[in-house]
């Protein structure tokens, strides 16, 4: 029986494990990458395991996501990656290089390679034909000191691409279209691969929106193939030399097929809330807007700037929208800048942003009161733009543009004939915001600068044999980690002090949540379907965890934020039956006894709510169960190096 690309990937990396569907499988990375918002905390974690040099073949550490310097706390957290980056072998791309996932597109990214990042959209990689997936900072953390990575042996889902896009259609209109039909949990459990004669017709940035938008479909990754389009993106970044062309065995297996005829796609709209909320453009043209948002790790690629400037070219934004722009990289700001693009956008008006997130967390542009702003981004949950009442719908590039110009959501079809929008020859290569590592003969003169906002890591326990606790908060389906620990520029710079930070935890759904869990010393939460769905930070499971939170019993959970759990060793638990999640209120005492036992022998586990028994699952592997007897990740890989 064939091989899927995916599963070719993971065979040559399997370090652990039965190569079979569902049973848990160690792989080994070859690269990782962090990201400032993540990487303190991955850093932290990283230094208490003592490994002096990370042991991959690439370690990249971003600065993008807390560029707003309004304290001192962000500076001194890129000052502390940057010196512990230098030390321990790792390379330092500095503020102002770019989002790391368009930079590690760019410059490090290699067909057949794995690559593990403590940020969600590091599928970006997959754009490249290799296995890219988002973690928490602490399973990054143990890659970089040459551990594995635990993964399901996943599903894979074919999306089989036919015929060639239409002008004006782009290929955000792809992925929202897999949205569309797959739902923001579609894709847990499962690799998405694209294949099919429709492959050939997209570049690789074009490749790479479609891969990091897999993460909003809960998917573990998404892929390409690797193919002659890979080596004209590589020849052009003048990295020829780690291409090799990939696809699937002809004979390969898939868990569930898709087809999608690109020429029957047409411009889409992800509407509030949520980026599967899609809808046509068309159905929307003439809905007055407040603003535009252009840039994120999701389409801020030159060709997509390239685009942009050709809509806006001799134009002006409408006086009713404010348009900002962030291209993805220094090489695209400056390819941009070189060729006279940049100056278009800022003729017509466009607010010109750094290379960096910024908007897409938060991080300034936030919308005025009820606005409604069009974002070339990859998340629209609510509140996530920093407006708690503004309406963000997700669009393509093109559809943004069109629509600065008019004050309305526009058809970008109605620009008339679009241009053919090609891939540079050779793009503009400057390295020279990468900083690299001291050499390892001269590491212990590396001083690690850590600023006053730094605090450690919470404090863990082994897990409890019995519980007897209230819980302290009920919420619905599709919780996202925006609700649970919200990002923005108020409450980022505290991202490397749990303490602090954990005073904004869950407050998105109830200002005083974390009041009233600190006060009770210990607690469950509540939960629906897809609970933690959204990005990869730690945090949505230390903060709960410094607050006391002992388990989450939810109908489902999304693939990170559950391993997150794990690591801090909070219970993730799942109702067997979903309708006992009627039976549970805010205020509640939940009684649980024999845990230890049940969770090291794989048994279900009855919980006592009220006099009734409530059965739930505690769906992990073998080492998770390990790994929550110990209490938590670093407690386990600690007993486990002191054996
Ligand atoms: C996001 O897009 O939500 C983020 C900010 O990039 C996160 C990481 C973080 O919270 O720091 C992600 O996607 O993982
Ligand atoms: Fe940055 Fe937004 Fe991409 Fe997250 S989704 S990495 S915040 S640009």
């Amino acid at each position: 029986m064939g091989l899927t690309l995916a599963e070719k990937i993971l065979k040559a990396h399997l370090v652990e494990g039965e190569f079979k569907k569902g049973s848990q499988i160690a792989i080994r990375m070859d690269q990782t990458l962090t990201q400032d918002a993540t990487g303190t905390m991955a850093y932290i974690e990283y230094c208490a395991m003592g490994v002096p040099r990370v042991r991959t073949e690439k370690s990249v550490a971003y600065i993008d996501h807390n560029t707003l310097q309004s304290g001192f706390e962000n500076a001194d957290d890129h000052r502390f990656i940057g010196s512990v980056a230098k030390k321990h072998g790792i390379s330092f791309s500095r503020p102002g290089n770019g989002i790391c996932h368009q930079v590690h597109l760019e410059r490090f990214g290699a067909p057949g390679k794995t690559l593990i990042g403590s940020d969600s959209h590091t599928p970006t990689g997959g754009g490249l034909g290799m296995i890219a997936i988002g973690a928490g900072g602490l399973d990054v953390a143990v890659a970089m000191g040459g551990g594995t990575y635990y993964i399901t042996y996943p599903k894979i889902i074919k999306v089989e691409l036919k015929g060639k896009l239409s002008p004006w259609v782009s290929a955000k209109d792809v992925i929202l279209e897999v949205l569309r039909r797959l739902s923001v949990k579609g894709g847990v459990g499962y690799i998405v691969e694209y294949c099919g004669e429709g492959v050939k017709t997209l570049s690789v940035p074009e490749r790479a929106t479609i891969t990091n938008m897999g993460a909003e479909l809960g998917a573990t990754t998404s892929i390409f193939p690797s193919d002659e389009n890979t080596l004209e993106f590589l020849k052009a970044q003048g990295r020829e030399d780690v291409y090799t062309p990939l696809s699937a065995d002809p004979d390969a297996v898939y868990d569930k097929e898709l087809v999608i005829d690109l020429s029957q796609l047409e411009p889409l709209a992800a509407c509030p809330h949520s980026p599967d909320n899609v809808k046509p453009v068309r159905e929307l043209a003439g809905m007055k807007i407040d603003q535009c948002c252009i840039g994120s790790c999701t389409n801020s690629s030159f060709v997509d700037m390239m685009k942009v400037a050709y809509i806006l070219d001799g134009k002006t934004c409408c006086p009713s929208v404010s348009l900002s722009i962030a291209p993805g990289s220094k090489q695209v700001l400056s390819m941009i800048s070189q060729n006279g693009a940049l100056t278009k956008m800022i003729d017509a008006g466009a607010r010109i942003l750094e290379s960096a997130c910024g908007p897409c967390i938060g991080m300034g542009q936030s919308p005025n009161s009820k606005g409604i702003s069009l974002r070339t981004f990859n998340r629209n949950f609510e509140g996530r733009s920093g407006t708690r009442d503004a309406g963000v719908y997700l669009v393509s590039p093109e559809t943004a543009a069109a629509s600065a110009l008019n004050g309305v959501m526009t058809d970008p079809r109605t620009l008339g004939d679009m241009p053919q929008f090609k891939l540079p020859e050779k793009f503009y290569i400057n390295d020279n915001m990468i900083e690299l590592p001291a050499p390892e003969s001269e590491m212990d003169k590396v001083e690690i600068l850590r600023g006053p906002n730094i605090a450690g890591y919470p404090e863990t326990k082994p897990l409890a044999d019995s519980l007897s606790v209230p819980c302290s908060l009920k919420v619905g389906d599709n919780i996202t980690t925006d609700h649970i620990m919200p990002a923005g520029a108020k409450i980022l710079p505290l991202r490397s002090n749990i303490p602090e930070i954990s005073k904004h935890c869950f407050t998105v759904c109830d200002e005083k949540f974390p009041e009233r869990a600190k006060q009770l010393g210990a607690s469950v939460i509540v939960g629906g379907e897809n609970y933690g769905q959204g990005s990869s930070r730690e945090h949505a499971a230390l903060a709960p965890l410094y607050l006391g939170v002992k388990a989450v019993i939810v109908k489902s959970f999304a693939r990170i934020h559950k391993a997150n759990l794990i690591n801090a060793g909070i219970l993730p638990l799942t109702f067997k039956n979903p309708e006992d999640y009627d039976k549970i209120s805010q205020g509640d005492t939940v009684e649980f006894s024999g845990l230890r036992e049940a969770v090291a022998n794989g048994r279900d586990i009855v919980a006592k709510v009220g006099g009734k028994e409530i059965s739930l699952d505690l769906d992990i592997s073998e080492r998770d169960r390990e790994i929550m007897l110990a209490g938590g990740l670093l407690d386990y890989t600690r007993e486990n190096l002191s054996k």
